[in-house]
C-alpha cells in the first residue's frame, strides 16, 4: 500500500509535493542510513534497519539501543538551523516502534533543545516535547503541534529519545522513522486512519 504525506497550499490543493521537500530535519525518513544523526556509544547507539513505517523497500528505519547500566535518559541528535525563525509555529513528529516484551521497562519520544545562535550554540532556551510511547509493535506517531519557537530560537537540537527507565541488566529499544519538523499549517497528512475522506476531494473547480 503507498502511503504518502504531501505539502498543499491551502489555496490551490492541487498543487502537492512530498513532504520531504519542507521538510527541516535531514535524512528524516533514513533514506541513507543513519547519517547526520549523532549517537552516544556505547550508552546509545543508532543502526540502521531495513524495516520502514511505510514498508518503502528503498528506505529504512532507525533503531536506537538504550544499553546503559542504570536508567538513562537520552537521544540520538540532529542539529536544524535552516528555516528556524523565531516567532513562527512549527509542527514535528515521527513514528516510532517501541517492541512489546522487553526486559527494560522505557519510553520513546522527541524532544528539541531550543538555542538561541545557530548551529545549536549559545543557550538553551526552550524544551519542547511530544507525546511518549513505551510500547507499540506497530508503528504510532510521536507529534507536537503548534509549537511557538521562541523569539531568539535560531536552532534547534531535535533528538530520537529512548528513555530507559529500569536497571534489569538488559537494553531498551525503540525504531524510529519519518521524522519531520515543518512550519505550521504546511503538513498535510493523509493517512486516512479515522476512515474519513475530509478534506480530500475528487475533482477541483478552475
Ligand atoms: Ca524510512
Amino acid at each position: 500500500m503507498l502511503r504518502m504525506s504531501f505539502l498543499c497550499s491551502s489555496l490551490f490543493m492541487v498543487f502537492c509535493m512530498p513532504v520531504s521537500a519542507q521538510n527541516l530535519v535531514n535524512n528524516a525518513d533514513f533514506h541513507i542510513g543513519v547519517e547526520l544523526w549523532a549517537d552516544t556509544p556505547p550508552d546509545l547507539v543508532i543502526a540502521s534497519d531495513s524495516a520502514d513505517w511505510m514498508d518503502d523497500p528503498g528506505s529504512g528505519s532507525a533503531k536506537i539501543t538504550n544499553s546503559a547500566s542504570g536508567n538513562y535518559n537520552a537521544g540520538v541528535r540532529q542539529c536544524v538551523s535552516d528555516g528556524i525563525i523565531g516567532g513562527d509555529l512549527y509542527d514535528f513528529g515521527a513514528r516510532v516502534r517501541v517492541p512489546s516484551g522487553q526486559s527494560e521497562v522505557g519510553n520513546a519520544y522527541l524532544l528539541g533543545f531550543v538555542y538561541d545562535q545557530e548551529d545549536c550554540a549559545g543557550s538553551q532556551i526552550a524544551w519542547p516535547s511530544s507525546n511518549p510511547v513505551s510500547s507499540a509493535d506497530t508503528w504510532v506517531p510521536l507529534a507536537r503541534g503548534d509549537f511557538l519557537m521562541p523569539a531568539g530560537g535560531m536552532s534547534i537540537l531535535f533528538n530520537l529519545v529512548v528513555n530507559k527507565l529500569t536497571a534489569n541488566g538488559g537494553s531498551f529499544v525503540a525504531d524510529f522513522d519519518g521524522v519531520y519538523m515543518v512550519p505550521d499549517g504546511t503538513l498535510f497528512w493523509n493517512g486516512f486512519e479515522s476512515g474519513t475522506m475530509v478534506p480530500w476531494s475528487d475533482s477541483v473547480s478552475p
